[in-house]
């Protein structure tokens, strides 16, 4: 029987997502770079398509899935100080300027803005890895950590994280779960589509969901 009766997969939510006043972070790691890059094409592609600006889509690499968890704590952390310092900046300037400059209808010095500052922290993060199974129990103690650590780091920070780590048990599981299979004629279906969906869906419901709204 060759038909394919499969019943998994994400199925569409029937909002579609407008990612333009969205900031996103992506960590992704240099192991198995092959398999990283093709998902982090399909991630960035996704993105695009929901509207989120080249502005507000910031790249870090690290070396392994193992330095993940810690990256995106580190990154989340600089982009909240990032936005913090932003506002301070201005609202020091604003006020030194206006006690210099006491006339009256003075023009609102906020729209004098540059438009390259970033002034909102991170809505939602993509973690990205390919651990691949050797021959040793590296492979389930890294799974693990690296699960449990990126978990953590949501629930600690507020902050979605969407779980961008390929766990495979060879090669061409990973190969076909980045759409770069073929061996077989199976090409596969690239997951860093369905992670750069869920980073938008999530972002844009967590800052909902900050602001005591449901829709
Ligand atoms: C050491 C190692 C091995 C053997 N395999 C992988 C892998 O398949 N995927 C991956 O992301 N990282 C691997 N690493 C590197 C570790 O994740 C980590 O970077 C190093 O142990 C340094 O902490």
């Amino acid at each position: 029987m060759s038909e394919d009766h499969t019943i998994k997969g994400l199925s569409p939510f029937g909002t579609q997502y407008n990612g333009s006043n969205l900031r996103i972070a992506i960590v992704h790691t240099r192991w198995n770079k092959v398999v990283i890059d093709a998902l982090l094409v399909a991630t960035l592609r996704k993105l695009r398509e929901a509207g989120v600006k080249e502005g507000n889509i910031v790249i870090q690499s690290v070396p392994g899935s193992f330095e993940l968890p810690l990256a995106c704590a580190r990154v989340i952390s600089a982009s909240q100080i990032q936005a913090y310092s932003t506002a301070t900046d201005l609202l020091s300037g604003a006020n030194s300027l206006l006690s210099l400059d006491s006339r009256p209808n003075t023009p609102a010095i906020a729209s004098s803005k540059p438009a390259n500052i970033p002034s909102r922290p991170f809505d939602a993060v993509i973690a990205i890895g390919v651990l691949l199974k050797g021959s040793t129990m590296h492979f389930e103690h890294i799974s693990e950590a690296v699960s449990t650590g990126l978990m953590r780091v949501q629930l600690d920070s507020g902050v979605p994280i969407i779980f961008g780590v390929l766990t495979a048990l060879a090669d061409v599981q990973a190969l076909i779960r980045a759409g770069i299979g073929g061996r077989d004629g199976k090409q596969g279906h690239n997951h860093g589509e369905d992670w750069g969906a869920a980073v938008v869906e999530m972002g844009s419901q967590a800052r909902r969901w900050a602001q005591g709204k449901f829709a």
